[in-house]
């Protein structure tokens, strides 16, 4: 197959989904892929394949436009390469703007080429569902032909806002690269010479992750530990310069280090104790899985797909989103009793892989392809853990 593969290449979890299935069809199917964007897959630089193509999306700036039209300018070029390369399906990340701008290419080419999207969250719950999105949102979910959403919760979601009937969208799980993520990799020693407790959050920092609560959370356990406690915050975002006051108004700013955007997270992510996750939305949590893959607990709210991706008790603990106290209360459970955080430990890496299994997934995907390009796509069958 000739696939398209549509995505802001650089964003967060949906990069990097978008970017392991391309590379996955690639190597282990034998597709032809032609990643779309403005920037090339962050990885596409260490795994080159002669089956992997980039093609850049140009905009053209001029005065007249507030801002320069991305969609239009990647349906122009898109329409293009279907017909250049023979593209048979496109398959976009995110409905908006991507599922529109793919429909938008099909027509100007005239081709019969197939759009599969995958929803991941807020391209829905808020973008989507807001009434100025709202109908080209259900527009572009109804024309697909085929549509997958990254949790149980974001499908059934996206069918009650848009009224989609159930068995249009098919739930088909994130996943992770197992070279990048597994309990094996090797610990950043030089990072926690002391051997401190280390809690970690990875977010965007923005409210939405409610990143106060992880200082709060963090403060909480930090009251009684059997030994020092150290919060390590992956990423960069808005509310960065809140967080660190926060952390000085609460005494603990010594214990608390930003380490910013990294490249490899997989050895710091291995490196720490308990991962910290207090989104008031979370469609998925791909971190969360990143954690659990490394063999790390992971602390949760139970909002959104979460309780999909973290097994309440098992592989690590939900507590109600804004409930700082039971995040501590489950915590502490947690960092004064070794024998349970190891057994949950190797809980957590074993459902990761399990669960989320980068082959079984791809060949889910691989199967929705070959049945939109036969035409035998009928239904769909919701995942469960
Ligand atoms: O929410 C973000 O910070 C980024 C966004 C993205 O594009 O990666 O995350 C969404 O997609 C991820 C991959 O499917 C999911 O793991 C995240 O849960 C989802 N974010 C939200 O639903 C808020």
């Amino acid at each position: 197959m000739k696939i398209a593969i549509l995505n802001y290449h650089r964003m967060g979890g949906s990069g990097i989904v978008a970017y392991e299935i391309g590379r996955a069809m690639a190597e282990k199917m034998g597709h032809m892929i032609h990643f779309v964007g403005l920037e090339p897959p962050f990885r596409l630089g260490t795994q080159y394949s002669d089956r992997i193509k980039f093609h850049k999306v140009w905009l053209k700036d001029y005065p007249v436009f507030n801002y320069p039209p991305y969609t239009l300018a990647l349906a122009s070029q898109l329409s293009e390469l279907i017909v250049k390369c023979n593209i048979d399906l496109i398959h976009s990340h995110y409905a908006l703007p991507h599922a529109v701008a793919a429909l938008l290419a099909r027509d100007i080419s005239g081709h019969d080429v197939k759009c599969v999207t995958t929803l991941h969250g807020t391209d829905i719950t808020v973008v989507g569902a807001h009434p100025a999105m709202k109908n080209i949102t259900c527009h572009a979910l109804k024309k697909c032909d085929a549509v997958t959403a990254v949790s149980n919760y974001l499908r059934k979601e996206t069918e009650d806002i848009f009224g989609i009937p159930e068995g249009k969208i098919q739930t088909i799980y994130n996943f992770l690269n197992p070279d990048f993520f597994n309990p094996g990799l090797e610990k950043r020693d030089q990072l926690n010479p002391k051997n401190d407790f280390i809690c970690l959050h990875i977010s965007n920092l923005r409210k939405v992750k409610r990143p106060l609560d992880v200082i709060r959370i963090f403060h909480g356990l930090s009251v009684r530990p059997p030994r020092t406690l150290k919060l390590w915050i992956l990423g960069e975002g808005p509310m960065q310069s809140e967080m660190m006051n926060l952390a000085a108004t609460l005494g603990i700013e010594e214990q608390v280090e930003f380490m910013g955007i990294r490249t490899n997270i997989g050895p710091i992510i291995a490196s720490a104790n308990l991962l910290i996750m207090p989104s008031m939305e979370e469609s998925f949590g791909l971190s969360a899985l990143e954690a659990m893959a490394c063999g790390v607990p992971v602390l949760a709210a139970h909002a959104g797909g979460l309780p999909e991706v973290v097994k309440d008790g098992q592989t690590g603990f939900l507590f109600p989103t804004g409930d700082v106290r039971a995040a501590v209360e489950r915590g502490l459970q947690l960092i004064q009793n070794p024998n349970l955080l190891n057994a949950m430990r190797e809980m957590a890496a074993k459902h990761a892989v399990e669960t989320f299994n980068m082959d079984a997934i791809v060949h889910q995907y691989n199967r929705l392809y070959e049945s939109v390009l036969t035409g035998k796509r009928k239904g769909a069958q919701p995942s469960s853990t």
